[in-house]
């Protein structure tokens, strides 16, 4: 078992759980407005310097998860495809290509936006959108696809699966209440990136 199973961290899949997925044979498409769009694979993806990032994965139903991600910064991928000037966003593709969702170029940029494979040092399992998911603790977790398989640039806005079904495009979290996993208390957040809580 998993830390993020162990913490019993929900487990969101809305499109259906894909089943067993392979490691070794993955495989991640970039393509879009680029001059050089590539597959990515696995293997390729460890041989990358790793971005560590502490930080929380923040669910607009109001859970949040705290631990070390790590992976590669998104913005080294979008520096290898050697994206066009008039990219604005960044979408992501789930497997099975039912879930997607898009952020901002610049959003995608950030430091802590990362294509993730760890979770506290253990590689992501199906549950968790192994084996490549996107962490990006920045904005609500739906923002956060797992499972990636295809990344695409694009110059318009497109609705992604929870966007379509109500969710903000622009995912802000809001200050409000949520249910700390780690502490296993509900507790305030003040709105932005998680990083502290306000009844600290
Ligand atoms: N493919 C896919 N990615 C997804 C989702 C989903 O349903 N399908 N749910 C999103 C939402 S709403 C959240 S809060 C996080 C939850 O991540 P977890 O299931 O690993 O806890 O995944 C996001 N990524
Ligand atoms: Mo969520």
């Amino acid at each position: 078992m998993t830390k993020l199973h162990k913490m019993d961290t929900p487990v969101f899949w809305a499109e259906g759980h894909p089943g067993r997925l392979q490691r070794d044979t993955w495989k991640i498409s970039i393509s879009g407005l680029c001059l050089n769009p590539f597959d990515i694979t696995w293997k390729d993806l460890l041989k990358m310097p790793v971005d560590t990032v502490n930080a929380r994965l923040t669910s607009v139903t109001r859970w949040s998860v705290y631990g070390q991600w790590s992976g590669v910064r998104v913005s080294r991928i979008l520096e290898m495809a050697k994206a066009d000037k008039e990219v604005n966003f960044v979408r992501f593709w789930s497997v099975g290509q039912i879930y997607d969702t898009s952020i901002s170029l610049e959003v995608a940029n950030l430091d802590k936006t990362i294509l993730a494979y760890a979770f506290d040092d253990e590689y992501l399992d199906e549950d968790y959108g192994g084996p490549v998911r996107v962490f990006c603790p920045y904005l609500w977790g739906y923002k956060s696809a797992k499972s990636i398989v295809k990344i695409e640039l694009m110059k318009d806005y497109r609705k992604g699966y929870w966007e379509r079904r109500g969710y903000t495009d622009h995912a802000e979290i809001e200050e409000g209440e949520i249910f700390d996993i780690n502490s296993g208390r509900v507790r305030r957040i003040p709105g932005g990136e998680v990083k502290d809580f306000l009844d600290e």
